[in-house]
């Protein structure tokens, strides 16, 4: 039973059906289900599916577009769920996909997950350019940094924005992240970010690590 919901919630979100896919979250949450496995086994391998058909050119973008806004409908069903706000305050993130590149559904969850452990969240939302990042940073005291890029031409966009801090004589004074699909450890060394995780759970975890770390030194 609670694999078939899960399926079903697979199958609405590749086919874009964002009324049912919300509508099916909300039936599992009801039956008890663990938000994690709903998100990863029915919203995430949905749209992993509808990867691997855009990349093979089965479906093309606005079908993508429409697997994208069911994605969402159903994150936001299970946000409050998955998300017990912390109530200590850790830091001050700015967040935001780079330049050029338009992909925000990680880029959110890292938000939601930030939120949750405790993060005062500034999203600068997509296509971000790296100045604005920094003086968004300057404007309100920020402790972290965070970069999304989900296209292989926008990464360059992540090393600009480091050497524009450096240029400046912030690097120090940030703690900078980047992820998204393309994006890899060996990258994230090579463009002197401080840090890369593969999601967004471990990208609060380690920022929230970072942080107390920075402040005890
Ligand atoms: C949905 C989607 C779209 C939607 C985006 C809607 C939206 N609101 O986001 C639309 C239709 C708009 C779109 C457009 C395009 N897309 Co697109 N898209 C995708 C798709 C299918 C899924 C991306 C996604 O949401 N994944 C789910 C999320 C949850 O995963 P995620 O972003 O990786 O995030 C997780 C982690 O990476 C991490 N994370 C993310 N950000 C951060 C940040 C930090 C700091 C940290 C620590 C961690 C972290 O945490 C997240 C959660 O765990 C991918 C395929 C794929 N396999 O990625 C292609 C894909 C990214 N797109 C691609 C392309 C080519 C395009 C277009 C150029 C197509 C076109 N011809 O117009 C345009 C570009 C538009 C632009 N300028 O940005 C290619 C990129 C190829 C490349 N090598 O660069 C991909 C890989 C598809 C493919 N295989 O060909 N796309």
């Amino acid at each position: 039973m609670a694999e078939t919901i899960i399926t079903e919630i697979s199958e609405f979100l590749q086919k874009g059906r964002a009324k049912n896919v919300k509508a099916l979250v909300q039936q599992a949450l009801d039956e008890g289900m663990d938000p994690k496995v709903i998100l990863n086994e029915g919203l995430l391998d949905g749209m992993m599916i509808v990867g691997g058909k855009f990349k093979k050119n089965e479906i093309f973008v606005p079908e993508v577009l429409v697997a994208a806004r069911a994605m969402s409908a159903g994150i936001a069903i299970l946000e409050p769920k998955l998300v017990e706000v912390g109530n200590e305050p850790v830091g001050k993130a700015v967040i935001g996909t780079v330049k050029g590149d338009l992909h925000d559904i990680g880029k959110n969850l890292v938000v939601m997950m930030l939120r949750g452990a405790g993060f005062e969240i500034h999203d600068m939302g997509v296509d971000v350019a790296p100045e604005a990042f920094i003086e968004k940073a300057e404007e309100v005291g920020a402790d972290v940094i965070c970069m999304s890029a989900l296209l292989t031409t926008t990464m360059p966009n992540m090393e600009d924005l480091i050497t524009e801090l450096k240029t400046r004589g912030l690097r120090d004074k940030y703690i900078v992240m980047v992820g998204g699909a393309p994006v890899n450890d060996t990258f994230a060394q090579q463009i002197g970010a401080d840090y890369y995780t593969p999601d967004a759970a471990s990208a609060a975890e380690k920022a929230k690590e970072a942080v107390m770390a920075k402040k005890a030194s």
